[in-house]
């Protein structure tokens, strides 16, 4: 077998990544034509590529890593775990230390009277569990009618079947069969978009009660569940106007629909507070969990159960369940991770100096010419780019080019910004200093201004 080193020159490495490697969400022909970027190492908030630049990742790898790169702690502790019981299963009357100590650790953080850990290997997965959670939840309750799961458009959930067909992504719909039957969607609470002449919060309140209209189109009968991520991620970071989140729980409430937050991205403190449940004072039935449970450096995943939704599925065999259900090696660095969160008081670090800087930063791009509004929540953010802020219009270009061009302008700038159509995504490490984020905002207005000059250059400053 030829071994593969971080030190073969980037072209090599490129080629055999070329000739053997499918990527996810990319067309792959493209992609070999231009050249991937190979990412050789990183530290705290920096990634070094290949040829040795270091470039600031403004988006924790995927959302993920929380406390940024580099903590040797959790690579002792997998090696240790490793050592001792690198993998045994929960299923069949057994369980081991790892998958104890951490669905413990989870309950202690989660929301009052969520207690019940289901732990899968990764947010789609998780979120499949849940598909199947609800429904047998409301057949041992004696509904089985209650099968419908209302969703939102723009929502990512995952990709798998399951997942898949939960967001309300159309690119994805249209590959593959998507979505399964009774899975329906809602529009989203994306004011700067859609919003029109509405106020927020008469937006906020208006795309709440499509809720409504649908648990009456589809008979409350038949309705299992509603999910939504606190605080939409891959759809752009959408905030949602603040009358939103009281609706959808008062209707949630009103027809007994059980609430699922997707908090794969919310969760474990990018909100500033533990959830974003907390932060957004929503009572969830379920909460979807990965990603920041272990900063990315190992996959877990799970839903968080109410402790009376627990007890009814808890008295049946749920007939459901992943090899990795509870990985040890991922369970002992998740916990290390939600030990370094705690004893370092990453929250407290958040709250004082880094969320203050942030906001404050992308508060200070608004006065870009290319920048519509700001968004954030807690370590989330994203400004949406426009040829005319006043009336809050789209580019005449397809939706994506100028955001494309942007975050290309972004990397050759050193920093990582994601592009979700034509607004700019921020999602740095949690830990990230006060520097490092006047770094930030110095690289992404750089990228900026040279995306303005580009796009003067290309004659494509025109409203839709
Ligand atoms: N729910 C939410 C809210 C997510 O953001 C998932 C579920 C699925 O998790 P897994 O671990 O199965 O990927 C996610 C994942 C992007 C991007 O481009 C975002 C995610 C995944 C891939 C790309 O922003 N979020």
């Amino acid at each position: 077998m030829s071994v593969i080193t971080n030190h073969l020159p980037t072209a090599e490495l490129q080629a055999l990544d070329a000739a053997h490697h499918m990527h996810p969400f990319t067309t792959n022909d493209d992609l070999a034509k231009r050249g991937v970027r190979v990412i050789t190492r990183a530290k705290g908030v920096y990634l070094t590529d290949s040829d040795g630049h270091e470039i600031l990742d403004g988006m924790a790898g995927l959302w993920c890593v929380n406390i940024g790169y580099g903590r040797a702690e959790l690579a002792e502790v997998a090696a240790r775990q490793m050592t001792e019981l690198p993998y045994y299963n929960t299923f069949f009357m057994t369980t081991h230390v790892p998958a104890i100590a951490l669905a413990q650790e989870i309950a202690k953080l989660a929301p009052e009277g969520m207690n019940q850990v289901f732990f899968a290997g990764s947010g789609s997965e998780a979120n499949d569990t849940n598909i199947r959670l609800v429904r047998t939840y409301w057949d041992e309750k004696g509904k089985p009618g209650k099968k419908a799961i209302i969703s939102r458009k723009n929502a990512y959930h995952g990709s798998s079947v399951g997942s898949g067909s939960l967001g309300g992504m159309a690119p994805m719909h249209a590959q593959g069969g998507l979505p399964i039957p009774d899975i329906h969607h809602i529009g989203q609470p994306d004011w700067w978009s859609e919003g029109g002449d509405m106020t927020p919060e008469a937006f906020g309140l208006a795309r709440a009660q499509e809720l409504e209209a649908k648990i009456l189109e589809l008979g409350e009968d038949s309705v299992a569940a509603f999910i939504a991520e606190p605080v939409q991620g891959a759809g752009g970071v959408i905030v949602p106007p603040s009358t939103y989140w009281p609706e959808i729980q008062r209707i949630c409430d009103k027809y007994e629909i059980l609430l699922i937050a997707d908090e794969v991205i919310c969760g474990f403190g990018r909100t500033g507070e533990w959830f974003g449940s907390h932060t957004l004072g929503l009572r969830p039935d379920i909460i979807t969990i990965a990603k920041g449970l272990s900063s990315g450096y190992q996959p877990i995943g799970g839903s968080i159960v109410r402790d009376d939704v627990a007890k009814v599925i808890n008295a049946t065999e749920f007939n459901h369940g992943y090899t990795y259900s509870g990985h040890p090696v991922a369970a002992a660095v998740a916990l290390e991770n939600l030990r370094i969160m705690q004893e370092e008081d990453v929250l407290g670090h958040m709250r004082n100096v880094a969320m203050p800087a942030f906001h404050q930063g992308l508060e200070a791009l608004t006065d870009h010419p290319l920048v519509g509004e700001a968004k954030y929540c807690g370590l989330m953010g994203s400004i949406a780019l426009t040829p005319h802020k006043a009336t809050r219009a789209a580019f005449a270009a397809d939706k994506g080019t100028v955001g494309y061009l942007c975050r290309e302008r972004c990397f050759a700038n050193k920093v990582i910004m994601r592009h979700v159509g034509d607004r700019m995504v921020l999602s740095p490490p949690l830990v990230i200093t006060e520097a490092e984020l006047t770094e930030l905002f110095k690289r992404a207005r750089k990228a900026l201004d040279e995306t303005y000059a580009l796009l003067q250059e290309k004659d494509l400053l025109h409203a839709a």
